[in-house]
């Protein structure tokens, strides 16, 4: 081996390497090309540890081309590394690209439902009038959802309010008026009460277009000093005209229910024909939203008011009756069906 050889050794050897390093294509193969050609055992490394044969004339010539070659590959390394990683680069660009103008995904949000909302609607109404909010049970005893209410055992009035029955003594309540024992039974002739009652109830009735099993009531109870039938029409005036508009009125007729006297049942000016008679309100210009009356001396003497120093309105409002006529809905089967082309139909508030 003399400097002549080793010279034409490197220039072969750079021009092997120069050509392999185009076809390289990826990371992997640009790795072994440099362990080919810069690592330990490579030609170039083989080459210059033969340096040591030469001559001392040679040595130092044969090592400043040694690594002028190594300086070569390297730089050549370097510059396939960068076009390499570029390529590389653009490729993913192409195949992972990101359309910004594509629609962003929707997360569905919820609405409040109908009946919820009609009673937060009327909580608002009568919060402002002064009345607290309480809620009672479900499950009631026959003592407060019949007879503290003056309906006691096997009274013809329990016919219109069958349930379903858990014992002989405890039942799924039938309207929201159990809660007017409760409250009063709690203030103990203290005065005023003022109280409204939403809550679900049950009733063993068919189902149709204006009945369901299983319903909400609003129920309401004011109790003070010298409280008046009018004072209960004023308030319902109120009420109706806060939830359905200023042209609204509302109708008392006489009823009867064994904890009221006297009593009535409330219409509501038909809002489909404004009350000129139509379908929905069976040609009478009226629909019926609710039984009310003022509270039985019975009652309030049962509960701990006497009667001939207290009086008090009691009323319960069908929520979803009130929910159809309101959002001008047909059936109140649809108010459960949870279908959502209704439902949707809700502005979104969360
Ligand atoms: C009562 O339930 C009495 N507790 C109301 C009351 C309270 C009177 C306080 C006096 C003093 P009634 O059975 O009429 O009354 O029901 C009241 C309202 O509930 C009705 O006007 C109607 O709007 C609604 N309602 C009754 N039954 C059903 C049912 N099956 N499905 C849907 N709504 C009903």
């Amino acid at each position: 081996m003399d400097l002549q050889m080793l010279t034409d050794a490197l220039k072969t050897l750079e021009q092997g390497a120069m050509n392999q390093l185009k076809q390289v294509q990826n990371e992997a193969e640009l790795e072994q090309w440099r362990v080919a050609y810069l690592g330990k055992k490579s030609a170039v490394s083989t080459l210059s540890r033969q340096v040591g044969s030469l001559g001392d004339s040679e040595r130092p010539l044969a090592g400043e081309r040694i690594n002028k070659t190594r300086q070569a590959l390297q730089e050549a390394l370097a510059t396939a590394k960068g076009t390499l990683e570029e390529s590389l680069l653009l490729r993913r660009l192409e195949t992972q690209r990101v359309d910004i103008t594509l629609p962003g995904r929707r997360h569905p949000r919820g609405a409040i439902h109908p009946i919820s909302r009609i009673i937060h609607e009327i909580e608002e109404v009568f919060l402002g009038m002064g009345y607290t909010i309480a809620e009672g049970p479900e499950v009631e005893l026959d003592a407060f959802n019949f007879e503290k209410l003056n309906i006691p055992k096997d009274h013809p009035a329990r016919d219109m309010q069958d349930t379903f029955y858990l014992t002989d003594n405890l039942l799924m309540r039938t309207h929201t008026s159990p809660m007017q024992v409760r409250t009063m039974e709690k203030m103990a002739g203290a005065s005023p009460v003022k109280v409204i009652v939403p809550g679900r109830v049950y009733r063993r009735d068919e189902d149709d277009a204006t009945h369901s099993h299983a319903f909400h009531q609003i129920e309401g109870l004011a109790v003070d000093k010298g409280i008046r039938m009018s004072d209960l029409k004023g308030t319902l005036e109120e009420f109706a005209v806060a939830v359905f508009g200023p042209q609204q009125a509302v109708r008392l007729r006489p009823s009867f229910f064994p904890f009221t006297e006297p009593s009535a049942e409330v219409d509501l000016r038909c809002i489909a024909c404004g009350g000129s008679g139509c379908r929905m309100c069976k040609e009478t210009g009226w629909i019926e939203i609710l039984g009310a009356g003022m509270v039985h001396p019975h009652v309030l003497d049962g509960v701990g008011y006497d009667s001939r120093i207290f009086s008090g309105f009691a009323f319960g409002m069908g929520v979803e009756r009130i929910a159809l006529l309101k959002y001008g809905i047909e059936d109140i089967r649809m108010l459960y069906q949870n279908d959502l082309r209704l439902l949707e139909q809700f502005e979104r508030i969360f």
